[in-house]
């Protein structure tokens, strides 16, 4: 018999999580504390947009292996994979774990597993969820099979890397992550790594944390670049060409719920020793101010100037927002007097400033600043663009772009990354 599966959590993880689960004949209650999203969920619709999602939850709803709920119900595996969003002082903010765990005391019963996906800081599994557990009336360690199973999937691609991705299960001891191990072999076909929970929640945050420090890295040395007049694009790529180098991107900061957020979670437990990881956050955060400053100097003031803004989602060709960098750039040029903002963006449908239309956006500009490189931009007429402009001047905050075609047209073309 396969067992009924209650999904804590029915967001960027908890949903695809359950999506795939219930595909492979598992019972899913999905829960979440917004109704919107589990009426929704109920009539087979989701309201996050991830490839091919939709149409496999649509499939398992309509077979009835998939429902959702606001409450929790008694289930064989309950997998809590609820957000941990990050406190103005940078501390995780655990009370959707303490709550989501709370909400399973009076459920389970013995013999039952306890998964968190959710990324969290070292020893939440020892010092958060086994103490919250032990309010049951079982013998935690003797009755339950507890691990933490980090989800390591990328927005975008989210179904095929819940199944091809290793995975790492770490156990409150052997026999939890080896049972974990094989709940979740049912669909995965990477590796599975066992482990304890307390190394597996320090290798999620490690991956995070390794892509931070390196985009720092890139970002110093396109600082550096510039100061040289000579292009940190090229810099990267050839040293890349070395067999044991790589370097990651520039850009105008790093969003997401993840890679801007993760780290934190090692500093707050180690303050002192985490220099660093402390140092990268302190530089990729800097980044939307130090393209507000390049912006000023290619137009030797903003004010009463048009600024068209192209792209502001936290990465290329996904709809997400959460920590956007260029977020953090629209607030800035908003304190310069007389400004006026255009935005356009093909996949936010609401936002301030937002410009259906890429033309009408651009029309008037004094600069057009590129702040992610979706896709989709490659097909605009970019001879058109430059026509409406008031001053023809690009800000390419990605290496996007064709630089020797855009000025061919007459752009005044200006790079991140790259000196004059
Ligand atoms: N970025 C750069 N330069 C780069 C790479 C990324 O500036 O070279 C920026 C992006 O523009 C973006 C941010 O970093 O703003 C993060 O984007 P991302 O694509 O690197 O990662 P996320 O946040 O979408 O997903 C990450 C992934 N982790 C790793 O690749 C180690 C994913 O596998 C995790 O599951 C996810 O975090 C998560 O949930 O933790």
């Amino acid at each position: 018999m396969k067992e009924k599966i209650c999904v804590l959590g029915l967001g960027y993880i908890g949903l695809p999580t359950a999506a795939m689960f219930a595909s492979n004949g598992f019972d899913i209650i999905g829960v979440d504390v917004n109704e919107k999203v589990v009426n929704a969920l109920n009539k087979g619709e989701i309201i996050i947009e991830e490839p091919y999602l939709d149409v496999m939850v649509r499939d398992v709803v309509v077979s009835g292996k998939l429902k959702a709920s606001v409450k929790p119900e008694v289930s064989d595996v309950y997998i809590i994979a609820v957000p941990t969003p990050i406190n103005e002082d940078k501390t995780a903010d655990m009370s959707y774990v303490i709550s989501a765990t709370r909400s399973i005391v009076p459920l389970v019963k013995k013999g039952d597993i306890i998964i968190l996906e959710s990324t969290s800081p070292p020893k939440t599994v020892e010092d958060i969820i086994v103490p919250i557990l032990k309010e049951s009336s079982l013998d935690v360690e003797e009755d339950l099979y507890i691990a933490h199973s980090p989800e390591r999937v990328i927005p975008g691609k989210i179904l095929f890397e819940l199944v091809e991705n290793n995975r790492i299960v770490g156990g409150i001891d052997e026999e939890s992550a080896l049972k974990v191990k094989k709940l979740y072999q049912s669909f995965v076909k990477g590796e599975i790594y066992t482990t304890n929970a307390t190394t597996a929640e320090m290798c999620k945050l490690t991956e995070n944390t390794f892509r931070d420090v390196n985009i720092a890295l890139a970002n110093e040395l396109a600082m550096i670049c510039e100061q040289m007049n000579i292009n940190v694009w090229d810099v990267i790529k050839f040293s890349n060409k070395h067999p044991r180098v790589n370097l990651h991107q520039p850009g105008p900061g790093v969003g997401g719920h993840c890679i801007a957020v993760d780290p934190w979670f090692i500093v707050e437990k180690f303050p002192e020793t985490a220099k660093m990881i402390t140092l990268s956050r302190t530089i990729n955060d800097s980044m939307p101010e130090y393209v507000f400053n390049k912006s000023r100097k290619i137009l030797g003031t903003l004010k009463d100037k048009k600024v068209t803004i192209l792209g502001i989602t936290y990465k290329p060709d996904v709809d997400d927002m959460r920590e956007s960098p260029i977020i953090e750039l629209i607030e800035l040029l908003e304190e310069v007097s007389g400004i006026t903002i255009s935005i356009h963006d093909p996949y936010v449908q609401d936002f301030k400033y937002l410009e259906k239309d890429i033309y009408t956006a651009c029309k008037d500009s004094d600069l057009v600043i590129l702040g992610v490189n979706h896709k989709l931009f490659s097909d605009a007429n970019m001879d058109r663009i430059y026509k409406d402009m008031k001053q023809a001047n690009i800000l390419d905050t990605r290496n996007f772009f064709d630089e020797k075609a855009l000025v061919e047209i007459g752009f005044n073309y200006n790079l991140l990354g790259k000196g004059k």
